[in-house]
């Protein structure tokens, strides 16, 4: 899979692109992520990429022009490639949408400054706009970060010897259990008898209990879409029950 990433800011992507599982990826060609500087598509003697609002107001709004000879200068694949846009008022990003667009074979990512982006270029180039949050970031760049790091993980052979996305969190839809590690007692606090027992029907029950209610004390809108099996909805009228207090 091919990520182009259109941005004022292509050193921000540097060690994010060389570390951890997506570096890997990298390196072994099953990901590509090429960077367009929408810089080197500004003309006149200043480079300007913004200016100021039509209608008067605070702020600068990227200039098309250059966004527009960048998103022209990316080489595109024949079917499967999709332009998208980071912005505040975007679709609410979920890992269901990152499935969806780890079936593409290039995602071109348009990061914006500034107070927003020119509305044409929306209009003209844009397929997908795309939120990462309620909370206001000062680019897209974190967010086309958060797209790459997201489905980049998703392209086959990507977790190849890492946990697989079957046992992942979310794809489930619910919280992970708790997580030990040697030694067995640090700090005066013990690992959970059940997980030194080497029953291993017995270890399953207890972190999928303890899934279940992390998920209800911390997340309870997302059980309406987790994926629950008898045993589960049994596991959680009980929890509904005896609410835990601990
Ligand atoms: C002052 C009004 N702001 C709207 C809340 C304007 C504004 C804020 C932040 C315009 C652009 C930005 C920069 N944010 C992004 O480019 C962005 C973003 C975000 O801020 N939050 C969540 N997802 C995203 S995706 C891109």
């Amino acid at each position: 899979m091919r990520f182009d990433i259109l941005t004022l800011f292509p050193d921000l992507f540097s060690s994010f692109l060389r570390s951890g599982v997506l570096g890997r990826a990298i390196g072994k060609g099953l990901v590509e992520v090429r960077l367009t500087d929408i810089r080197d598509h500004a003309g006149g003697p200043h480079r300007a990429t913004d200016d100021r609002p039509y209608g008067g107001g605070d702020g600068m709004i990227m200039k098309p022009g250059p966004l527009s000879r960048a998103l022209k200068s990316v080489e595109r694949s024949e079917e499967g490639c999709k332009v998208v846009f980071l912005t505040p008022q975007g679709e609410l990003y979920d890992q269901s949408v990152a499935w969806e667009l780890s079936r593409l074979k290039q995602l071109i990512l348009v990061c914006g400054r500034y107070e927003g982006v020119d509305e044409r270029i929306r209009e003209s180039y844009v397929d997908l706009e795309i939120s990462i949050g309620d909370y206001v970031l000062s680019g897209g760049e974190l967010a086309a970060m958060v797209i790459v790091d997201t489905v980049g993980r998703l392209v086959p052979g990507v977790l190849g010897g890492e946990l697989s996305n079957r046992n992942d969190s979310f794809e489930d839809g619910l919280l992970e259990h708790p997580h030990y590690t040697r030694p067995r007692v640090f700090e005066g606090k013990e690992v959970p008898e059940v997980l030194l027992s080497g029953n291993h029907e017995k270890i399953r029950h207890w972190r999928r209990l303890q899934s279940l209610k992390r998920t209800f004390e911390r997340r309870p809108d997302l059980l309406k879409k987790a994926r629950l099996g008898e045993e589960d909805k049994a596991l959680l009228a009980g929890l509904k029950e005896h609410p835990p207090h601990d």
